[in-house]
């Protein structure tokens, strides 16, 4: 097993997704803790520009947002599967759901005034500020639900998955946990970081005693490693064989940027060295990272070629 490095931050819900994915599959890692807002120069060493938490490291290869990463840990580690074949297709769809319009649901709402100061409770106004301005400017064009809009789709949301765990199945989609479950779980978990909003929880009691399996799996055994560490690790590492199967307009080598559809639109620069229905992986090269592959899924990231001048 190579070693696998998360770099991450304790309130990141995707982390707490691939954490509890680690603790699922029994794995020891190295945790690099990330700064929860920019400037992370020490992010932006390995990943090229990619600013969103969490981000995985093995060696030289840098693996962008928790849909690939989980892949590539489950690719590595398949016991037990995070993709079990009795719900192979339904499991990704359920999880892109709950990673997106279960997500954007549950976070802001966590965050309403009386969430806020539980979850942010450490934080200083200063900090308060900076963060809301940061986000702010990640996510220019969102409108933030009210929050009576937001608890409406809560409860939708939040009945639609007491009603998957009616016939008393363990897991959202059966007897076997999935994808689905983490990417479900990581919004459970925020909300319950903030207990005033918690409380809504106590009307889906079967949703609850989910959660609390989830929690069960743990976070698997890490050690604390530094950013720099890190980075020295990336610049000593060997690189993952990489795979090419050519589209059009996308050629071997060509210099190209891979960029988030959704938000946080910053875009990374580098040269094609691998693509796939399911990847896209960019060469670049750091002064102090050296040479590194830059991972990304296809879905919701887009690959362009420099304009000409
Ligand atoms: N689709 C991405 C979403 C990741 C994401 O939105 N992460 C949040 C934290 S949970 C983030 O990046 N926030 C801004 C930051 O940490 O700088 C994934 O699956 O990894």
């Amino acid at each position: 097993m190579p070693d696998l490095i998360l770099h991450h931050y304790a309130g990141s819900p995707f982390s707490e997704k691939v954490r509890l994915i680690l603790g699922f599959k029994g794995l020891a890692w190295r945790s690099v803790v990330v700064p929860n807002i920019m400037p992370k120069p020490d992010v932006l060493a390995l990943t090229g520009g990619y600013r969103r938490t969490p981000f995985m490291q093995i060696g030289a290869d840098i693996y962008c947002d928790t849909a690939l990463m989980c892949r590539v840990i489950d690719a590595l580690q398949p016991e037990p599967p995070l993709y079990p074949m009795a719900t192979a297709g339904i499991a990704d769809i359920v999880a892109q759901w709950a990673d997106t319009a279960l997500f954007w649901t549950a976070v802001p709402f966590t965050l309403q005034p009386a969430g806020a100061t539980h979850v942010l409770k450490d934080a200083t106004p200063e900090m308060l500020k900076a963060f809301g301005a940061d986000r702010a400017a990640m996510n220019p064009n969102m409108r933030r639900a009210t929050v009576a809009d937001g608890a409406a789709a809560l409860s939708n949301y939040l009945g639609r998955l007491e009603h998957l765990l009616a016939d008393g199945r363990p897991f959202l989609l059966g007897a076997l946990a999935s994808i689905a479950d983490f990417s479900a779980a990581q919004s459970v978990w925020f909300i319950h970081l903030a207990p005033p909003i918690a409380a809504l929880l106590q009307a889906y009691p079967k949703v609850e005693a989910w959660y609390q399996r989830m929690r069960g799996f743990g976070h698997g055994t890490f050690t604390k490693t530094s950013s720099a560490e890190a980075i020295a690790v990336a610049a000593q590492g060997a690189h993952a064989p990489l795979s090419f199967t050519a589209e059009t307009g996308l050629e071997q080598g060509a210099d190209v940027t891979v960029t988030p559809s959704d938000y946080a639109h910053d875009a990374v620069a580098g040269k094609l060295v691998g693509l796939s229905a399911q990847e896209v992986v960019i060469e670049r090269r750091d002064e102090r990272a050296g040479t590194v592959h830059v991972h990304f899924p296809r879905i919701a990231f887009q690959i362009k070629k420099p304009q000409p001048q």
